[in-house]
């Protein structure tokens, strides 16, 4: 059985992912509307990831005989500076997930919750590859830094494609 910490801690990631998936849509629509169409796609690709994200934390939830409650989503930001500006803000975001999912996993472990900690594992592997995602995209824009470049980057990002995971087997 999990414990009220927990499930109210688990509950909460639910709404910390619904807002990252928020917050790329918003990060979509500014790449829209600059005409930059492969970070928008970039973007949409990672809304659609962050639900999954969701969808893990709340079947886990389901899982465990927990009650899954859904708070309200907080407005996302809307306008950045620059394309820069925008993918920072982003890393800056994974930042602060990857704090939100160390933190869980500590509550788990203090815990002894075994199977949180197990679950758990998945997002803290995950979390290092959406950092240094980010990370890899604000790079080359420093690198190019409102050049021609951007175009490139943009055709690159235009490529990336969501892949649904893999349906759960019973
Ligand atoms: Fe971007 O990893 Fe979930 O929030």
């Amino acid at each position: 059985m999990i414990s009220n910490t927990m499930l109210q801690a688990l509950n909460e990631q639910i709404n910390e992912e619904l807002f990252s998936a928020y917050l790329y849509m918003a990060m979509s629509a500014y790449f829209q509307d600059k005409n930059l169409s492969g970070f928008a796609n970039w973007m949409e690709v990672q809304a659609l990831e962050e639900f999954t994200h969701a969808k893990k934390f709340y079947d886990y939830i389901v899982e465990r005989g927990g009650r899954v409650a859904l708070d309200a989503i907080k407005k996302p930001q809307g306008e950045w500076k620059s394309p820069e500006d925008a993918i920072a803000a982003a890393y800056g975001h994974e930042q602060h997930i990857s704090g939100c999912i160390n933190r869980l996993m500590d509550l788990a472990l203090s815990e002894k919750d075994h199977a949180s900690v197990a679950m758990l594992q998945w997002f803290v592997t995950e979390q290092v590859e959406e950092e240094a995602s980010a990370d890899a995209i604000l790079s080359k824009l420093k690198m190019v830094s409102g050049g021609n470049g951007l175009f490139y980057i943009d055709r690159e990002l235009g490529k990336r494609v969501f892949s649904a995971p893999a349906a759960k087997e019973d």
